[in-house]
């Protein structure tokens, strides 16, 4: 069975739907550990209702990025896990972290990657005029939020629309969209190679696979 580490900052409905798929069968995995930097993060309750081990590692107390990627990477790799998924992770990691963990650590971004990498994503979608918006997960590479992407999901941008609604709308997506990579992923079907998003032996498109939203009422 694969074993999953979570990172997450925040809320963690996105753990929430990976715990979820873990524990009803669908994702043929197991949740190992949920690691935060924020100690504060509602995502740490959720993991410990779920019997998950879960760890704290504060930034802020590292002189910098590299001594607190040092620590983190400690910690992950007292699970043994075949698979990191970062859900709402908020720090940059360093290359050296992710050259560690290549090919084994995805994440969940908040647009349509290549659009909008980095923080602020729904504001800047609206900003620009665009009529969607989206979700994508990827693998982790050093460059942020450049990876290759595996899978996309788009909602509309809505008229007067605010970043708080936008980003509801797009978390709901998020919901479908991640625990279904994962599951990919712990089948066996999803490999990095050369940089290259492979799912099924057949090299996925630079936009990943579109998760059809058609018969999913986004409001
Ligand atoms: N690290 C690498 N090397 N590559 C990626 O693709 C990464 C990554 C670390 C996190 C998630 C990403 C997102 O999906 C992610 C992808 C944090 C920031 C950021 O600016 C940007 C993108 C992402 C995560 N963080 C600030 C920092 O100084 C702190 C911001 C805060 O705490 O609010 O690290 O959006
Ligand atoms: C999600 O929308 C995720 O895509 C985004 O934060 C939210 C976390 O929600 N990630 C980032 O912005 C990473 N910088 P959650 O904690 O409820 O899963």
């Amino acid at each position: 069975m694969t074993r999953l580490v979570v990172l997450i900052s925040g809320g963690g409905s996105n753990l929430q739907t990976l715990l979820d798929g873990c524990h009803n069968g669908d994702i043929p995995a197991e949740v190992v550990a949920v690691i935060s930097n924020k100690a504060d993060a509602f995502g740490l309750k959720r993991a410990q209702q779920a019997g998950i081990a879960t760890e704290v590692i504060d930034h802020r107390q590292f002189a910098d990025r590299e001594h607190f990627d040092a620590a983190l990477a400690e910690r992950i790799d007292h699970h043994q896990p075949d698979l990191i998924a970062l859900a709402g992770f908020m720090r940059i990691l360093t290359a050296g972290f992710v050259a560690r963990y290549q090919g084994r650590m995805l994440n969940i971004h908040p647009s349509l990657l290549p659009k909008y990498p980095g923080l602020h994503t729904h504001q800047r979608a609206i900003d620009a005029g665009d009529t969607d918006a989206g979700a994508t997960v990827h693998f982790v590479t050093a460059e942020l939020d450049g990876g290759p992407p595996i899978a996309q999901a788009s909602v509309p941008i809505k008229e007067n629309d605010t970043a708080s609604e936008l980003a509801k709308r797009v978390l709901a997506q998020e919901h479908r969209l991640y625990p279904s990579v994962v599951r990919w992923f712990a089948e066996g079907r999803l490999t990095l190679v050369n940089n290259q998003a492979i799912l099924d032996g057949t090299p996925l498109p630079k936009t990943g696979r579109l998760l059809d939203t058609a018969n999913h009422e986004a409001t």
